[in-house]
């Protein structure tokens, strides 16, 4: 069969060595899970021998096929194999250093803690989720660059956890549809999750289940490996995702123990693991390895190596080979600062009034056109999120040529396959729904944070103003969750110029993700001049000052900077006030600014924050005798401006907490 590639001697004393690392690194650690990866040694064992192509010397080779342990508790199967083929930065003293500060072994398997560690893996169904986004960035690649130069496979083991996850359907039912013939999931079908049998909380038909989501679905034993080889033979040449479920049994060769929930996430404890050492027949002592089992694992790494020249051999010559490295290399092309700066001189120019979800649509159009790494989409709310710009066309399925994804309803889904996007390589993701389903996108916007990954999350309909649809759809503590968020740019710009902003900054922010908190609401343009440089890089500016000495400062972000800049013109012209506008469109990049900028722009004058969402986490900038203006319960359903009279979130709010400050 031209898929099985060579088979080494003793297959099974391969397997054994993950085996025994496992159990002996998480007997060292008094911490870790032996269960998955003596379930799974076997099943990784031929994946990695005889079918997958990368090379340990070269970890981000772009053609490599992409590995992701969905199920993360199970790390110790992937560090064990990470040393035994051979990657550098992994060598037995890491094992050794399983879950310990500074190690790169983590609990969980953690992206860029090593090369080879596709994606964060931990909460269940992330890992499933994720691959998805690389399975369909591998076809969107290929589609664009050819086969010559993109032509691999993404593979998951993902545990019973995995599958019980509500993220999983989304998942399941985006790659089904799509027919993301590259994406190959070993189901670890062992019965087994922490509070013991998965009868006591499922019965799904999991096979059933895949298949009704279009996936080609087999069963085999999970230590016959001529079966495992030919189940995933023949799951590379389906047209569509494949399910591979694996019968197993968790903590396989613990005489005592094996099948038991109990060898899921805890130390054998050193009897049982000299039992299973004989049960095995693997003599050797704790992190000794043979070096004839080093022999035979060198193989997958002489193979990749072997793969890596010739694919290196076709990218020389190929005429597509620039243009394949800009995308993987993922630099945004210069020209598009240059565009995005001419287009806030024009709309500075002709005072455009929109709403920052159209202005977040037209600055999209500037990039869309100037680079092909933006790849768009949204959880079906395209219409509402503005995401699609002139000239896209829809990835299909079977059909990858686009750049616009339809992700359906399915917002946890969406989200995580934009990691993947992003980690995969050449693409920069973004995409839309409504502010308040952050919650349901939740689980893997964390992970774009915790990852470091350019994701940018369009997320409009950001307050009250969205009006009738009422309180089930107006955001209130949202921002301040994602402000709580460590490592995520948070945007709420307060009109065009900021949107276009945000923008710039987010497509240049490679090593975190961006949300736009975006107005449905028509929003005034607000800026008294262009200015060359792009004021929101610094997350606070002073957007209106007083003509003469400063009394209060306004600050407020998105829809209030207009209210606060209405209130500002109240105080001046009515009462003889100097009030200062503030606006604050991304706190990130304000809390990153030297301490003398801070200073400056928040003043010595008492300051009141305006923001339609809770007041937490604004008191650090309002300081002791301000105020806040904002929401303190849901919503409701009615018109936007009724609704800002109705929360009191208005000028004359404004101007009535200045006068009982100021006089
Ligand atoms: C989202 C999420 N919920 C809960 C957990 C805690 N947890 C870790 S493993 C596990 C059970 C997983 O069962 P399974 O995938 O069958 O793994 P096995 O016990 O077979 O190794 C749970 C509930 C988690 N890591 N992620
Ligand atoms: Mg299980």
């Amino acid at each position: 069969m031209d898929d099985i590639r060579t088979i080494t001697a003793d297959e099974k004393q391969m397997a054994n060595a993950i085996r025994a690392l496992a159990m002996d690194a998480v007997q060292k650690a008094n911490s870790g899970h032996p269960g998955l990866p003596m379930g799974m040694a076997d099943v990784a064992t031929v994946l990695f021998n005889r079918f997958i192509t990368l090379d340990p010397k070269a970890p981000d080779w772009p053609d490599r096929d992409r590995f992701v342990l969905s199920a993360g508790h199970g790390s110790m199967l992937q560090y064990g194999i990470h040393h035994l083929i051979g990657y550098d930065d992994m060598p037995m003293s890491e094992l050794e250093a399983f879950r310990q500060l500074g190690s790169r072994t983590a609990g969980h398997p953690e992206y860029g803690h090593a090369g080879g560690i596709e994606t964060t893996t931990g909460p269940l169904g992330q890992g499933i989720a994720t691959a998805v986004g690389m399975a369909l960035a591998e076809r969107m690649m290929a589609a664009r660059f050819g086969k010559a130069l993109v032509d691999h496979f993404t593979y998951v083991i993902a545990g019973d956890g995995c599958l019980m996850e509500g993220i999983s359907h989304e998942a399941i039912d985006l790659a089904g549809h799509l027919k993301l013939s590259r994406l190959i999931v070993l189901w670890d079908d062992n019965h087994i999750s922490i509070d013991g049998d998965t009868g006591l909380a499922t019965s799904t038909d999991q096979i059933r289940r895949f298949k009704a989501a279009g996936w080609h679905t087999q069963r085999v034993d999970g230590y016959d490996h001529e079966a495992i080889a030919d189940a995933i033979g023949k799951a590379r040449r389906m047209g569509r995702p494949s399910l591979i479920a694996c019968k197993t049994v968790i903590g396989y060769g613990a005489p005592n123990l094996q099948g038991s929930e109990k060898t899921h996430g805890a130390p054998l404890g050193a009897d049982e693991v000299e039992a299973a050492r004989r049960q095995l027949g693997w003599s050797y002592a704790p992190f000794e390895i043979p070096q004839d089992i080093y022999d035979a694992w060198s193989g997958v790494g002489r193979r990749g190596a072997e793969a890596r020249k010739q694919w290196s051999e076709r990218h020389a010559a190929s005429r597509r080979a620039r243009a394949f490295d800009a995308a993987v290399a993922g630099d945004v092309p210069p020209a598009i600062s240059r565009a995005l700066s001419a287009f806030r001189k024009q709309h500075v120019a002709e005072k455009t009034k929109v709403a920052t979800r159209k202005a977040s649509q037209m600055a999209l159009e500037v990039i869309n056109d100037k680079t092909q790494l933006t790849v768009g989409g949204s959880a079906d709310l395209t219409g509402s999120n503005l995401t699609l710009t002139k000239g896209m066309t829809s990835v299909a399925p079977g059909r990858f040529k686009g750049s616009y994804i339809h992700y359906g309803v399915r917002e946890h889904g969406m989200a995580a396959a934009m990691n993947g996007l992003a980690l995969h390589g050449g693409f920069i993701p973004y995409g839309g729904t409504f502010l308040v389903f952050t919650d349901y996108a939740r689980g893997a916007m964390r992970l774009s944070a915790l990852m470091g990954q350019r994701v940018i999350y369009v997320m409009t309909h950001d307050s009250i103003g969205l009006g009738e649809d009422g309180p089930t759809h107006q955001p209130i503590e949202h921002l301040a969750m994602l402000r709580a968020t460590p490592n995520l740019n948070l945007f709420r710009p307060g009109d065009i110029i900021e949107t276009a902003e945000a923008w710039e900054l987010a497509v240049h922010s490679t090593n975190r993700p961006s949300v736009l908190a975006l107005s449905r609401q028509g929003l005034p343009m607000l800026r008294e001049a262009h200015s060359s440089a792009n004021l929101s890089a610094k997350g606070a500016y002073l957007l209106r000052g007083p003509k003469g000495k400063r009394d209060v400062t306004l600050l407020a972000t998105g829809s209030e900077v207009e209210i606060a800049v209405t209130a500002a013109e109240t105080l001046a012209t009515q009462h003889g006030i100097g009030a200062t506008v503030v606006s604050m469109p991304c706190w990130e990049l304000f809390e990153a600014q030297d301490e003398a900028y801070q200073a400056e722009v928040l003043g010595e004058a008492p300051r009141i924050a305006i923001e339609a969402a809770a007041r937490l986490g604004w008191d650090r900038w309002i300081g002791p005798g301000g105020a806040f203006i904002g929401m303190t319960s849901f919503g409701a359903s009615a018109p936007a401006g009724g609704l800002y009279r109705h929360f009191n979130i208005t000028s004359e709010a404004i101007v009535a907490a200045t006068l009982e400050r100021v006089s």
